[in-house]
């Protein structure tokens, strides 16, 4: 299992991010709503500047080669939750499959609850970036982004999409849902990248 520490280490000097409190709950923060949902229906696209665009049923994503990680989680609003196990398929096994084209430089995700979020293409191609559907071995809660959501404990966790049924590889940047209306584009935890200026 990938080690919860790594992360850290690698973007500041301590696990818990400065001026965030750990907490052993799990808070839910959502723009609007659990989405209706429907497993049935449930289809998870890959488009944009990729060789071949994808899409999956969810027995067809939930077949890919899947891996389990302990990361913690860092929200913007000030709370920490470590060593949450995470099981699901790395970003770079859905970008391999896609094949990203020379020109794609950013990445989209897109949601059922109409919610998206951005990041750049080297930022995503990273293992710990997980399309997660199981927490601490049991299936994701639905108000926490099941059946599928994103991960990214090296953002704060607005990076990750809950209910996500999509990725769109991009030529230019292009700002989410959160990043238009002023939380920063970058996110890094550890240099406190809450805000944006703009
Ligand atoms: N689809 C979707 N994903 C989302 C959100 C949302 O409203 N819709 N909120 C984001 C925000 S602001 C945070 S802090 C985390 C919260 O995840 P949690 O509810 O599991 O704690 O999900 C992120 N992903
Ligand atoms: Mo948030």
């Amino acid at each position: 299992m990938e080690d919860a520490t790594s992360i850290f280490e690698e973007f500041g000097d301590e696990r818990l991010p400065p001026g965030q409190r750990r907490t052993k709950r799990f808070p839910v923060l959502s723009k609007s709503g659990v989405p209706k949902r429907d497993v049935d229906a449930w289809e998870f696209t890959v488009t944009g500047a990729v060789e071949d665009e994808l899409a999956f049923s969810w027995d067809e994503f939930t077949d890919l080669p899947a891996e389990t990680q302990r990361q913690d989680f860092h929200c913007v609003t000030g709370w920490s939750r470590f060593d949450n196990e995470f099981t699901g398929v790395p970003f770079p096994t859905i970008a391999e499959r896609a094949g990203v084209r020379d020109d794609a430089v950013h990445v989209m995700f897109s949601a059922l609850d109409g919610y998206t979020t951005n990041l750049p293409l080297d930022e995503c191609m990273r293992e710990e970036v997980l399309f997660t559907w199981e927490l601490d071995g049991q299936p994701l809660p639905s108000d926490h982004g099941g059946p599928l959501r994103v991960v990214t404990p090296h953002k704060y966790a607005y990076k990750g999409a809950k209910w996500v049924d999509g990725v769109e590889f991009l030529t230019e940047p292009e700002r989410g849902y959160w990043e238009k209306r002023g939380y920063s584009n970058t996110a890094n935890p550890w240099e406190q990248e809450r805000y944006s200026s703009w």
